[in-house]
């Protein structure tokens, strides 16, 4: 493969076999690594209590839905998750194996304010014992891993400081990851907040892809093993301007096309804050256009997959079966997505509002 000598060298095929099985057609990911606090916001919606026992219980039904495996390739699990079994003593990694879905980690420990940047600007922390804490997660069981950036656009900004940061530590993570035998998902999220215009989102997603990539090459990452978890190209949240899927599509592919090398094998792209079917919807839309980038376009959505399913559970037990039928039911939709075969309304959901909330830094 080329890529430059380290552990990295010992694992380059498998983590090439890895990140294609995650990208295979009408499969994507299921995000549900959300960290103590964020699931904490999802349960506390729905009158469940953020207990060990109550983020447990949510998981196990995620983790045993039967047929999943046909439409998800790949859950991120939060570490406390990773390490947790059924209620009949089944690690969930192995539950996770068995339906067909390859267990992933979330690896990054936050984010923190970034001095000398602008008011709110943050860079992801995580990289101390990040080698030691790869390893670990792959004797578990874990095959890929995830590091989520967080930029914003704002008058002024994002600064050059926080894009040039945030770059880095997502390159410096890949690599390290791949050195012990993870598949690193890099996740640069620029936020839906502020009323800039779709033309602006692209102006600086090209920025942050090229910078990227170019700190990628500086850190030896293997990009055939690796994946991107971008925001698609939008209009923010407060803009008057709204936009049609066609539009968001053309816009997404022509900063990808100009950022992204032909070397990554796909792109999964995050929901949010999106409602379920807007996000099925628009990735329908960029996979029914032509095009000349060679990745897949999948999905790695997090709320976008769940948001029927916690409406249906609501923590009691005799719901899980139907809130199964309900994450099925998303993910099916998105899996006719990926292949640009999703027709509006085919598959049912309980999201009306979208879970966007402005200024929340999860
Ligand atoms: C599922 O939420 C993920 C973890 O968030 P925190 O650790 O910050 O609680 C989050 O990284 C998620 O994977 C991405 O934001 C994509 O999720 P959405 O909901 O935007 O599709």
């Amino acid at each position: 493969w080329g890529v430059r000598a380290g552990g990295v060298e010992r694992f380059a095929d498998a983590l090439v076999e890895t990140a294609n099985k995650i990208a295979s057609p009408g499969r994507g990911i299921l995000a549900v690594d959300e960290s103590t606090k964020t699931i904490g916001k999802r349960l506390a919606g729905i009158g469940v209590e953020n207990s060990e026992a109550n983020r447990q219980a949510y998981r196990e039904l995620l983790f045993t839905c039967e047929g999943l495996g046909q439409f998800i390739s790949g859950a991120i699990l939060f570490e406390e998750t990773l390490y947790q079994s059924t209620r009949d003593g089944r690690q969930f990694v192995n539950t996770l194996n068995q339906i067909g879905v390859i267990p992933g980690i979330k690896v990054d420990k936050g984010l923190a304010p970034l001095g000398g940047a602008l008011p709110h600007e943050t860079w992801c922390t995580g990289l101390d014992g990040l080698s030691e804490r790869a390893a670990a997660y792959y004797q578990q069981g874990a095959r890929f891993a995830k590091w989520r950036a967080v930029l914003q656009i704002v008058p002024g900004g994002p600064s050059r400081q926080a894009i040039v940061e945030n770059c880095y530590g997502l390159a410096r993570y890949a690599r390290t990851v791949q050195d012990q035998g993870l598949v690193p998902i890099i996740e640069p999220e620029l936020l839906l907040d502020g009323d800039h215009t779709i033309e602006r989102c692209a102006e600086v997603q090209e920025e942050i892809y090229s910078t990227l990539y170019q700190i990628c090459q500086t850190q030896g990452v293997f990009l055939e093993g690796t994946l991107l978890k971008p925001a698609m190209t939008l209009p923010g949240a407060d803009c008057k301007n709204r936009v049609s899927p066609d539009r968001i599509a053309e816009l997404t592919v022509r900063t990808l096309e100009r950022g992204v090398p032909a070397a990554v094998p796909g792109i999964m792209f995050l929901s949010g804050g999106m409602t379920e079917e807007e996000a099925t919807i628009n990735l329908n839309a960029l996979n029914t256009r032509k095009r000349k980038g060679p990745w897949a376009l999948s999905f790695s959505y997090g709320r976008a997959l769940q948001q029927s399913c916690l409406k249906t559970w609501m923590g009691k037990p005799e719901n899980v079966p139907a809130a199964q039928q309900a994450l099925l039911a998303r993910a099916r939709a998105n899996g006719k997505a990926q292949q640009g075969q999703y027709t509006p309304g085919s598959e049912p959901t309980l999201d009306r509002t979208g879970t966007f909330e402005a200024g929340y830094k999860y």
